[in-house]
């Protein structure tokens, strides 16, 4: 464990920039929203002043009304496409005026990574000062989250674009986006295909690739006005994994509002809406839940008014909420546990969760989202299954994650059949993910998890 320890460390060290941590060379150059909250998460265990520093970075970029966008660019990194230019967040009056970041958010894991580095300082002066400073901003990323993203009221949120869920390509968008026309592209010139050297059926394909360049340029079209994308906007989806996350954030910036003295009320609220609502929009028959696959949870799609019932890991990530009761928690592990997701006696390298049902049509075990596993969604369910006492359960997928990195390396995602390791090299979210799994004591987390 020591050597996976510091060599996970190590990789954090390769792709620091001095301010911030990109995800991976050549593929992500620039500084991601939630991959710098998991790299944070991993370096609150080191370096408590790198993690600060991550952070405050990211919180630089948010914009006026709040949103914390998912890109924020290093100009002079061109080995990414859509560049900074290509967003023309100029067209909002509510972009920052010096920096150039993408015009969409990510799941706010922001609340949960500032409580971390609060929680595992040495030095808590020092860090309850970062939580002073921070509080402000990630009220206002909330706030922003529970208006312009939920003008329903509902305490769930609405994504514009499959960017927004950081889970690409994944089957959950395919009825969605193929209802989609997209017309009128500007030229350009993808450059995830080159920096994978050509291995093309680990990435989106073009037709899906299209889509989303297209619905960037609607929200330019829209000038980034999400009153006026609400109204008519083509991919506007309830979804699971980015409300699942916002609710546990919401619980952890009420306990920041605790630590430095400040009035925890409005996180109550929305934690309160989204308690009332969470099985409301996302299941379609609740008194059958977790009976059977087609009843856990699934987005909605609001354009088209139905579920999307498409079996991916999405639908186990409300574990990680502890909204759910014991009962419904023993449902959803009952899948979480199937064969299909790579549980018992699963064709699987190792008991792990791909991001796709392994016995559906549309699973690859190669591509992106579609299939591999990759070990941020790992570490929620296990954080989900420690939450409820399922610690057999919780460790199969720990030590499943530890094989994959010890034998494949600390890769972007693993082929579920094989464990052969995918996408980009020396990733950072699966380092500093694998460098919170060695360190957490185990019933701290289930205090931290399940008590706040
Ligand atoms: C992937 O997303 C970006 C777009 O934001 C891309 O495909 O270029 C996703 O895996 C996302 O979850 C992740 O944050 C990002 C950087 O690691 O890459």
């Amino acid at each position: 464990m020591d050597k996976l320890f510091a060599d996970a460390v190590q990789v954090l060290e390769r792709n620091w920039t001095g301010n911030l941590t990109i995800p991976a060379k050549t593929l992500y150059p620039h500084q991601w929203s939630w991959d710098s909250c998991f790299i944070s998460i991993g370096n609150s265990h080191v370096d408590t002043d790198r993690a600060i520093k991550e952070l405050e970075c990211l919180f630089a970029a948010q914009w006026k009304n709040g949103m914390i966008p998912s890109i924020v660019f290093d100009k002079k990194a061109k080995t990414y496409f859509p560049s900074a230019d290509f967003y023309e967040i100029e067209r909002s009056e509510n972009a920052p005026k010096d920096l150039g970041t993408s015009g969409m958010t990510q799941p706010p894991m922001h609340a949960i990574a500032c409580y971390y580095v609060y929680k595992n300082a040495q030095d808590k002066a020092k860090a309850a000062e970062f939580l002073k400073k921070a509080y402000p901003r990630l009220k206002k990323f909330h706030r922003y989250l529970a208006t312009y993203r939920d003008p329903e009221g509902s305490g769930t949120i609405t994504i514009l674009h499959p960017w927004e869920s950081g889970m690409d390509n994944s089957p959950l968008w395919d009825e969605p986006l193929s209802k989609i026309d997209a017309k009128d592209l500007p030229e350009f010139e993808r450059l995830d295909t080159k920096a994978v050297n050509g291995a093309s059926d680990t990435i989106p394909k073009d037709e899906e690739y299209n889509k989303f360049i297209y619905l960037i340029e609607l929200m330019k079209k829209h000038n980034y006005d999400e009153r006026k994308m609400y109204a008519n906007f083509p991919f506007k989806i309830k979804d699971v994994l980015f409300t699942s996350i916002f609710y546990v954030a919401n619980k952890f910036l009420r306990e920041i509002a605790n630590i430095i003295g400040e009035d925890p009320k409005e996180m109550g609220t929305w934690i309160s809406k989204t308690e009332k609502n969470f099985y409301k929009y996302f299941i379609k028959d609740q008194k059958e839940f977790g009976v059977s696959e087609e009843n856990l949870f699934y987005d909605y799609d609001l354009v088209q008014r139905e579920w999307i019932r498409k079996k991916t890991v999405a639908s186990f990530i409300p574990i990680y909420t502890g909204l759910m009761t014991k009962e419904d928690s023993q449902n959803l592990v009952k899948w979480i546990r199937h064969s299909h997701f790579c549980g018992n006696d699963g064709f699987c390298h190792v008991p792990t969760i791909p991001s796709t049902d392994t016995n559906e049509p549309y699973f690859h075990k190669s591509n992106y989202w579609r299939g591999p596993i990759w070990v941020n969604t790992n570490w929620m369910i296990w954080l989900g299954l420690l939450k409820y006492g399922y610690e057999e359960e919780a460790e199969a997928i720990r030590s499943g994650v530890f094989e994959l990195v010890k034998s494949h390396g600390f890769r972007e995602y693993y082929n579920p059949k094989t464990g052969e390791g995918l996408g980009g090299k020396d990733f950072s979210w699966t380092s500093s993910l694998v460098m919170d799994m060695i360190k957490r004591n185990r019933k701290e987390t289930q205090m931290d998890e399940g008590i706040l």
